[in-house]
């Protein structure tokens, strides 16, 4: 059995090919791929997107360190990072006053 930690990562992958072997390359996020995923998997963090279409170009071009166009995992990775570091950094802000059916969420970070 995977431990807890390795089936994130296998979850982390398994995401990522779903969205990403939609078209073109199976491998690599194209736009359209990325919006679907940010709108299918980050909706509360990136609900805005669905509606100013350039938050999706921001976040693409942010994403696309050798600036081809697409998304490959390694690039992909370094969203899902940042995102659980921010997360993480308030978990411990908010530890003290948290409750347990009251856990904090990616959404109340951003
Ligand atoms: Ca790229």
């Amino acid at each position: 059995m995977c431990s807890q930690l390795q089936s994130a990562m296998e979850d982390l992958i398994k995401v990522f090919h779903s969205y990403s072997g939609k078209e073109g390359d199976k491998y690599k996020l194209s736009k359209a791929e990325l919006k679907n995923l940010l709108q299918g998997e980050l909706s509360e963090i990136f609900l805005s997107a669905s509606k100013d279409p350039m938050v999706v170009d921001k976040i693409m071009s942010d994403l696309d360190e050798n600036k081809d166009g697409e998304v490959e995992f390694q690039e992909f990775v370094v969203l899902v990072a940042a995102l659980t570091v921010a997360c993480n950094e308030f978990f411990i802000n908010a530890a003290p006053s948290v409750q347990k059916d009251d856990k904090p969420c990616l959404q109340d970070v951003i």
